[in-house]
């Protein structure tokens, strides 16, 4: 008998105001729409972002921070029809596990890879990350990040977009706009290569912000810094159907 797909929805674990399920949500509506739910396996790392292992009818694994990317490599490998989205944090991607990344984005590993840039180390209480901007206040930087000590913060999307083979997609959307979000979505789900989506999400249990400073934060300030937009669609021409 084929398969009933349930599309009900169920109460979210994210703290109020939080970014990760608006993404999540333009997550689910772009594989809905390819149609693609009996084909995609959604990896999370450790981090907020698993909070969302068990927020779709998917099948999901859940890894050590970091090693999402080279789990899904795995099982890419071994069954190409599959479609592998790889959900992580700025902390997971960019640092902890920023050598998966760039081995998986260099090789072009057809790993769907999403990285929640909320400028912290959220789960584990607000701690700097290598996103954080300079001059804002996080746990171990209580007077403001200050690029002389701790460097610049680290422009992900770039990164890969420099290191990744031509067939890459490589984009950074924000929570703050989800229609052209879940666009990105989609062309990052599509492309047979290696594909990253960055996206600007909201904290504002680490950030200490109300509403009004958390979307003024989110919309206003984090794109000086993150530019949005497509950095790289080297795969266009061979959309996976
Ligand atoms: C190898 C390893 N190092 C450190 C930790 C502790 N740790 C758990 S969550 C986390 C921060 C996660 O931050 P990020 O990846 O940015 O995700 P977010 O919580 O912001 O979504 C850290 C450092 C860990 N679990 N494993
Ligand atoms: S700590 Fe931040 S990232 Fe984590 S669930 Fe709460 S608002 Fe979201």
């Amino acid at each position: 008998m084929p398969k009933v797909w349930r599309r009900e929805s169920k109460p979210h674990k994210f703290c109020p105001g939080c970014g990760h399920p608006l993404l999540l949500k333009a997550l689910g509506e772009a594989v809905d729409d390819l149609g693609w739910q009996g084909r995609v396996i959604f990896g999370c790392d450790i981090g907020c972002s698993l909070l969302a292992w068990d927020f779709f009818d998917l099948d999901s694994v859940q890894t050590h921070h970091g090693r999402t990317i080279p789990v899904l490599v795995g099982l890419k490998r071994v069954r190409p029809d599959l479609v592998t989205v790889a959900y992580m944090g700025d902390g997971g991607a960019y640092a902890i596990g920023a050598h998966h990344l760039i081995s998986a984005a260099s090789r072009d590993e057809a790993v769907c890879t999403l990285v929640v840039n909320n400028a912290v180390y959220a789960m584990t209480g607000g701690q700097m990350a290598p996103t954080t901007l300079p001059g804002q206040k996080t746990e171990t930087t209580p007077f403001g990040r200050d690029p002389a000590w701790t460097g610049l913060p680290l422009k992900g999307a770039e990164m890969v977009a420099a290191v990744s083979a031509p067939g890459a997609y490589v984009a950074r959307g924000t929570v703050a706009n989800l229609r052209q979000l879940k666009r990105y979505l989609i062309r990052a789900l599509q492309n047979p290569h290696f594909s990253l989506v960055e996206v600007l999400s909201s904290c504002p249990t680490n950030w200490r912000t109300n509403a009004a400073e958390t979307w003024e934060w989110i919309e206003k300030v984090m794109p000086q810094h993150y530019p949005l937009g497509e950095l790289k669609d080297g795969g266009s021409e061979e959309t996976e159907t």
